[in-house]
């Protein structure tokens, strides 16, 4: 019986959502800050839990008026979800050969992590010849591209698809200019490599490249869409 309210319950709550998508009225970045701030005022832990204990105890009147009560709420934070994983940007990051080897796969995974950037997919590949011509395809008049793509597939690449607001271009910066030479101190590039022919790390340079090569390296099924627990902290609106 419990069971029945609850999915009732989370049936309402999901035609709530899909009238208010209809209505495009949520898909407005201040919106992701709002309903952050209706989850941390503590109602809608209150109403999960109810829920879960509700189920299947038999003694569930109480919680289902709690329940039913918070549903606009239970609406807005499944919207909130949504909204995160509709509109975050991602980009593509990878670990080159030298990277790996060097022993800077958890130093460079955690400066993107620090920073507040969510991981959506990470893997272990030693790509193909053929596959980093593709990778690199639009620089195949350069000189160095027959070595560029021998490098590239001598050995594992660390492939990650990386989400947050405004990563695309954040995370060229974190990793500093193509030549370590020119990249700022602080920077990746600049911190931990010397020349430009073995800069450990490759990122998309804009959003047209972003989404050709997550789906090079990718199945959609190997990226996942997830709400962190630190994402209240790190959006709002003030
Ligand atoms: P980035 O990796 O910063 O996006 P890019 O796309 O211009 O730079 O070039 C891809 C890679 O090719 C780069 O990371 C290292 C290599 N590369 C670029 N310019 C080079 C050069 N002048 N000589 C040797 N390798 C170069
Ligand atoms: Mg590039």
């Amino acid at each position: 019986m419990s069971s029945q309210i609850y999915r009732s319950a989370s049936k309402a709550a999901r035609s709530l959502l899909s009238s208010a998508k209809n209505a495009r009225f949520f898909s407005e970045g201040r919106t992701i800050g709002a309903a952050a701030a209706v989850s941390a005022s503590g109602k809608i832990p209150l109403y999960a839990s109810n829920f879960v204990r509700s189920s299947g105890s038999g003694v569930a009147s109480k919680s289902w008026i709690t329940g039913l009560l918070a549903l606009p709420a239970a609406a807005y934070m499944i919207q909130d979800q949504e909204v995160l994983a509709a509109e975050m940007e991602r980009t593509f990051i990878a670990i080159k050969p030298d990277g790996v080897q060097r022993g800077l796969i958890s130093e460079i995974v955690s400066r993107f992590e620090r920073k507040g950037f969510k991981l959506v997919g990470i893997k272990v590949i030693v790509p193909s010849k053929d596959f980093a011509q593709k990778h690199y395809h639009d620089l195949k008049e350069r000189p160095f591209f027959n070595g560029l793509c021998d490098f590239l597939s001598s050995g594992p690449v660390i492939a990650m698809v990386w989400e947050g607001e405004g990563v695309i271009r954040y995370g060229r910066k974190l990793i500093g200019a193509t030549d370590p030479q020119k990249s700022e101190p602080g920077t990746i590039r600049g911190d931990l490599a010397v020349t430009v022919g073995r800069n450990i790390i490759h990122g998309s340079d804009g959003p047209e490249t972003a989404k050709d090569e997550i789906n090079l390296w990718f199945k959609p099924q190997e990226l996942v869409s997830y709400t962190n627990n630190s994402e209240k902290w790190l959006y709002g609106d003030n």
